[in-house]
């Protein structure tokens, strides 16, 4: 690969960030595509599945969240955590269907000690030992708690900031902005890469989202994997009656990311399905490096397996077993 001719930089201004944005379409696809260029191979995509390891029920008040215990209106049935066994051996369909990383989510406000968090850390060396990459996402984290998921060989924690500082309480209120840097310094004090991003479509304006990304590329080092949702609007939430963003508003949001973070796995995320195969295409030019994949997010349907297999068949990456990588 040719060597990077740009530097990263972690001093933007909301500005620089809202111009880059508004830049004509094509202008701005076709810088955020040379910058991917110079830092990825542009044919590789990274195949992540998530599963949920434990369901709704949850105390925070996030108003996309399906699985907010506050929106009681929401058609979702709980579930317990899930057995260490089961999960690993839903990590090795996954892998034997194409998936390099397994992301686990649990409904929770913040990790607590016991038997709960002991077993998140067999399923984490269980998906390490299969040598696939383990993310987790279980809400805010203590020192110790990471130094364990540290030990146990995770690669990733993802917490999302969302959205920007300003518009963060229109969508929270149970928790704060701060409080979320808070646990993705402590994970980053111990090693671990941060998957940090946010969602599009909740109500907030360009300036806003621009303001997340300033958050997220000052950060140093940038958070190596930065997963751009778009809302799936779900019924029984607050923002159940939002409509879906223009697929180019992710396109935008997806090429700005890269522009500002150009050494990051960039991941179109939630929000995929509702985009046809070529508007995921224009995603994947304009910077994006990985998807979820696999039938369902965490509680919410995503790209179908075999939408997923003309996608990958057009960009001319091989998909392996057939099977859902999610199945039981
Ligand atoms: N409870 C943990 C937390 O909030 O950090 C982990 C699970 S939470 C479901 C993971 C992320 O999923 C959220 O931060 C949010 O960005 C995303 N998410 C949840 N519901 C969504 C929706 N309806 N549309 C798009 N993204 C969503
Ligand atoms: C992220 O940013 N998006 C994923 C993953 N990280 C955990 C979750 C999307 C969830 C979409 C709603 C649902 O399926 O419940
Ligand atoms: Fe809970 Fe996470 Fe959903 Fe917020 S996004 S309600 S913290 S599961």
């Amino acid at each position: 690969m040719r060597p990077a001719i740009r530097t990263t930089r972690h001093d933007w201004t909301v500005e620089e960030i809202v111009s880059l944005h508004d830049l004509p379409l094509l202008e701005l696809i076709g810088r955020a595509n040379q910058v991917h260029r110079e830092h990825h191979d542009p044919n590789k995509v990274q195949k992540a599945s998530l599963l949920s390891i434990k369901t709704g029920g949850c105390p925070e008040n996030c108003a996309y969240c399906p699985q907010s215990a506050h929106h009681r209106e929401v058609d979702l049935t709980r579930d317990r955590l899930m057995d260490p066994a089961r999960v690993v051996a839903m990590a090795a369909t996954a892998k034997r269907a194409g998936a390099e990383r397994f992301c686990m989510g649990a409904a929770w406000r913040q990790v607590r000690d016991g038997k709960d968090f002991d077993a998140i850390i067999e399923m984490v060396k269980g998906v390490r030992q299969l040598g696939m990459e383990a993310c987790v996402t279980l809400g805010m984290l203590k020192p110790h708690q990471a130094e364990r998921l540290a030990g146990a060989g995770l690669t990733a924690y993802n917490h999302n900031l969302d959205s920007s500082p300003e518009f963060y309480g229109k969508i929270i209120t149970t928790r704060t902005y701060e409080d979320r840097l808070e646990t993705l310094a402590t994970v980053r004090a111990y090693g671990i890469d941060l998957c940090c991003g946010g969602i599009i479509g909740m109500g907030e304006t360009i300036c806003d989202r621009a303001s997340m990304l300033q958050v997220l590329a000052n950060m140093h080092p940038h958070p190596e994997s930065v997963p751009i949702n778009a809302l799936v609007p779900v019924a029984g939430t607050p923002l159940a009656d939002r409509p879906r963003i223009d697929p180019l508003e992710l396109v935008r949001m997806v090429a700005t990311a890269r522009l500002v973070m150009p050494g990051s796995t960039v991941r179109l995320s939630a929000g995929r399905s509702a985009l046809v195969r070529e508007a995921q295409i224009l995603c994947l030019i304009a910077g994006a490096n990985s998807v979820f994949y696999g039938d369902t997010l965490l509680t919410t349907p995503n790209a179908e397996i075999g939408e997923d297999a003309e996608l990958f068949a057009a960009i001319g990456q091989p998909m392996f077993d057939p099977v859902s990588p999610t199945a039981a």
